[in-house]
C-alpha cells in the first residue's frame, strides 16, 4: 500500500466520528499523491503526513455566562492549534450551534494550507463555540465573549496564536474579546485580528475576504480570455464574506442576482442592493424577508435554491457542504463557467469532481477565500510596527496577494501535469512550503 493510502486508513480509523474533518483530510491527501509519491521514502520515514494531520494541541473548555434573566448558561469552547511550522497559529473563531471538535479540526486543517498560500508567515489554527449569537442581546454576547476569553487568553498571544472572526464572530464579538484579553493580560498587542479601527484594526479587513474572492475570480476569468463585465453571478450567504463579494462584483461590472441565509434565499433580477442588504444584516441583524419587503424587484423563497438560478459565475459564501452534486448538475446545465469558494469547503467532493469534469473552472476555498486571513496578517504587521496603512495600501497588497495565489496554484497544477485543476494546485503549493519548513525543523 502506498504511503498516502496507509495514512488515509489511519486517519479514518482515528477520526471516525468527525465527518467534516475526514472530508477535508481526504481531499487534501488524495490531491497530494503525485508530490508524496515523488518523495515517498523520505516522507514516510519522517512520518510527515501523520504529523500534518494530527494537531499540535487542542483545547476544549467550559464557558459559563449569565443571561439577561439571571440564568446561568453553559457553552463549550474550542481552540485547535494545528501547525505552526511557518508562523504563529492563525485562524478564526466560529460561533454557531453546530460547532464541534470535528468542524473546528476541519477548519484548522484547511487553514494550514490556506495560510501558507498567502505567502505570509502564519501557521494554522481555528476555534469557536456552540454558542448561538442569534437572538441574544449585546449584553449577553458580551457576557459570553468575556467568559470565553477568560479561558482562551491562557493559550494565545501575538507571537503564539492569533484568532479572528468567522461565522457568528464579527467586529462586535472581537471587540468584547479584545477588551477582556487586555483586562487579564494588561497588554495591548495584536492578539486578535478584525479589531475596530480605533484600537488596532486594519482598514479593508472587513471587506477583505469578499474582495479577495473577486480579485482571484477576476484573474481566473481574465486568464481564460474573458472579463467580469456583464457576467451574472449567484452568491449564497448574506454575511461578511457574501456582502463584500457582492459589492466588489458590482464594482467590476457584474450583476449578482442572489443571496441567502440559513432560512431562505433572495432572487433579485435587478441585482442585489448592497446598501439595503447591509442595513438588514449588519445593522438590524434581521432575516432576508426584510430585504424582500423593502425591495420590489426581489423574490424571497424559503429553504435553499440559489444554485437553481442561471448564472455565469457561482460564489458559495455561507458554510460547508452547501453546494451538493444535484446543485452542481443544475449549474452545469445552466452553463456556469466558474465556481469560486468564498466559504470553507462549501462544495462536496462529488460536486467538485462533477464541476471539474464538466469543464467548470473551480477554485476551492483555501485559495479563493485566503484574502481574509492574508489581510489579518497585514493587520498583525501594522500592529507590530505600530502604524496604520491606508485603505488603498492594504487593498493593493490584498489584490497582489490574490493574483499571486492564482498564478502559484495554476503553476503547481501544471508542474504535476494537472493543468486547470486548481484544487490540487492549491493543496500542493500550500503543502510544499509547510512540508519544507517541517523537514528543516526536525522531528517536532
Ligand atoms: P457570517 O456569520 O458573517 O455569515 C454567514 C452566512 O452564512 C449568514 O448569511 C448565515 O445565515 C449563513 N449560514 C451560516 N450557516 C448556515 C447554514 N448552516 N445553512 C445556511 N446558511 C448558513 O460568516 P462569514 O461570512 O464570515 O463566513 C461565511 C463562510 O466564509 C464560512 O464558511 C467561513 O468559515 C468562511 N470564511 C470567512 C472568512 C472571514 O474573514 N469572515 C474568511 C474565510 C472564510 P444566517 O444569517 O441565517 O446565520
Ligand atoms: O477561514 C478563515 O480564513 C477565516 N475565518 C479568517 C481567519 C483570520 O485569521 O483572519
Amino acid at each position: 500500500m502506498g504511503y498516502v493510502d496507509e495514512v488515509l486508513v489511519k486517519v479514518k480509523e482515528k477520526n471516525a466520528s468527525e465527518p467534516e474533518f475526514l472530508q477535508a483530510a481526504e481531499e487534501v491527501l488524495e490531491s497530494l499523491r503525485p508530490v508524496i509519491d515523488a518523495n515517498e521514502e523520505l516522507y514516510r520515514r519522517e512520518a510527515l503526513l501523520e504529523r500534518l494531520v494530527e494537531p499540535d494541541r487542542q483545547f476544549k473548555f467550559r464557558v459559563p455566562w449569565v443571561d439577561d434573566k439571571g440564568q446561568v448558561q453553559v457553552n463549550v469552547g474550542y481552540r485547535v492549534q494545528y501547525n505552526n511550522a511557518i508562523g504563529p497559529y492563525k485562524g478564526g473563531l466560529r460561533l454557531h450551534p453546530s460547532v464541534n471538535i470535528g468542524i473546528i479540526k476541519f477548519l484548522g486543517f484547511e487553514q494550514i494550507f490556506k495560510n501558507s498560500l498567502t505567502g505570509l508567515p502564519i501557521g494554522g489554527g481555528k476555534g469557536g463555540s456552540d454558542f448561538d449569537p442569534k437572538g441574544k442581546s449585546d449584553r449577553e454576547v458580551m457576557a459570553f465573549c468575556q467568559s470565553f476569553m477568560t479561558e482562551l487568553c491562557k493559550y494565545i498571544g501575538a507571537d503564539v496564536d492569533v484568532p479572528a472572526g468567522d461565522i457568528g464572530t464579527g467586529a462586535r464579538e472581537i471587540g468584547f474579546m479584545y477588551g477582556q484579553y487586555k483586562r487579564i493580560r494588561s497588554v495591548n498587542e495584536g492578539v486578535l485580528t478584525g479589531k475596530g479601527l480605533s484600537y488596532g484594526g486594519s482598514l479593508a479587513r472587513t471587506e477583505a475576504t469578499g474582495y479577495g474572492l473577486l480579485y482571484i475570480t477576476e484573474e481566473l476569468i481574465k486568464c481564460h480570455g474573458e472579463s467580469m463585465e456583464g457576467k451574472t453571478v449567484a452568491v449564497s450567504g448574506a454575511g461578511n464574506v457574501a456582502i463584500y463579494a457582492i459589492q466588489k462584483a458590482h464594482q467590476m461590472g457584474a450583476k449578482v442576482v442572489t443571496c441567502s441565509d440559513s432560512t431562505g434565499w433572495i432572487y433579485d433580477p435587478e441585482g442585489i442592493d448592497v446598501a439595503l442588504l447591509k442595513e438588514v444584516k449588519e445593522v438590524k441583524r434581521a432575516r432576508l424577508t426584510e430585504y424582500a419587503a423593502m425591495r420590489p424587484s426581489a423574490e424571497y423563497h424559503e429553504g435553499r435554491g440559489v444554485w437553481q438560478v442561471k448564472c455565469d459565475i457561482a460564489l458559495p459564501c455561507a458554510t460547508q457542504n452547501e453546494l451538493l452534486l444535484e446543485d452542481a448538475k443544475q449549474l452545469v446545465a445552466n452553463g456556469v463557467k466558474a465556481v469560486c469558494e468564498g466559504a470553507n469547503m462549501p462544495t462536496t467532493i462529488d460536486a467538485t469532481k462533477y464541476l471539474q469534469e464538466n469543464g467548470v473552472w473551480f477554485i476551492g476555498g483555501k485559495a479563493a477565500n485566503a484574502g481574509g486571513v492574508a489581510t489579518s496578517a497585514l493587520e498583525m504587521t501594522q500592529n507590530s510596527e505600530r502604524l496604520s496603512w491606508t485603505f488603498e495600501e492594504v487593498d493593493a497588497k490584498l489584490k497582489g496577494i490574490m493574483v499571486n495565489i492564482y498564478h502559484n496554484i495554476d503553476d503547481a497544477a501544471k508542474r504535476y501535469g494537472m493543468e486547470g485543476n486548481y484544487v490540487a494546485g492549491a493543496n500542493i503549493a500550500g503543502f510544499e512550503k509547510v512540508a519544507n519548513a517541517m523537514l528543516a525543523q526536525g522531528v517536532c
